[in-house]
């Protein structure tokens, strides 16, 4: 009787600690506060936090859109009075423990040919393609202005 009780509880105890274990995995990349902004010409640009719970380094190569006929990753810089956008070939690094701001006036995710039909307020699906991580896929609303973020600690 104590030995199938034990049983019991051994059973018990490596089924929530698989639970516990799986959803840890699966939060080892998140991303918040996303948004999203076009323009009438067709193009628009994607920012967001990216937060690397995990405990190695982590790139976001690349990104698509159903949306859009091709997304770049691409980082505005200051050249004296001017500024301009580069295209970042070798993706954006997350480092561990760490997060990484897609952010006005730096990287950011550009929609280009934005297929017709989408307007202000839609969702656009935007699909990340991480080195290590799965991909990850957001829907942020096409917006001109930068929505209220709120608190994180
Ligand atoms: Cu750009």
């Amino acid at each position: 009787m104590f030995y199938l009780k034990t049983v019991r509880f051994l059973l018990l105890f490596s089924f929530f600690s698989t639970l516990f274990f799986s959803s840890k995995l699966s939060a080892e990349i998140i991303i918040e506060d996303y948004w999203a902004r076009v323009t009438p010409s067709g193009s628009g640009s994607v920012y967001m936090k990216i937060v690397n719970s995990n405990d190695e380094d982590d790139r976001l190569l690349s990104a698509s859109s159903d949306q859009a006929g091709m997304v770049m990753i691409h980082r505005s810089i200051r050249d004296g009075d001017i500024s301009k956008m580069i295209h970042v070939h070798d993706g954006i690094l997350v480092p561990k423990k760490s997060s990484v701001k897609l952010k006005p006036g730096d990287y950011h995710l550009m929609l280009m040919n934005i297929k017709e039909g989408l307007s202000l307020g839609d969702k656009i699906t935007v699909t990340l393609n991480f080195e290590k991580n799965s991909s990850i896929t957001i829907d942020p609303i096409a917006k001109l202005r930068p929505p209220k973020m709120h608190k994180h600690k």
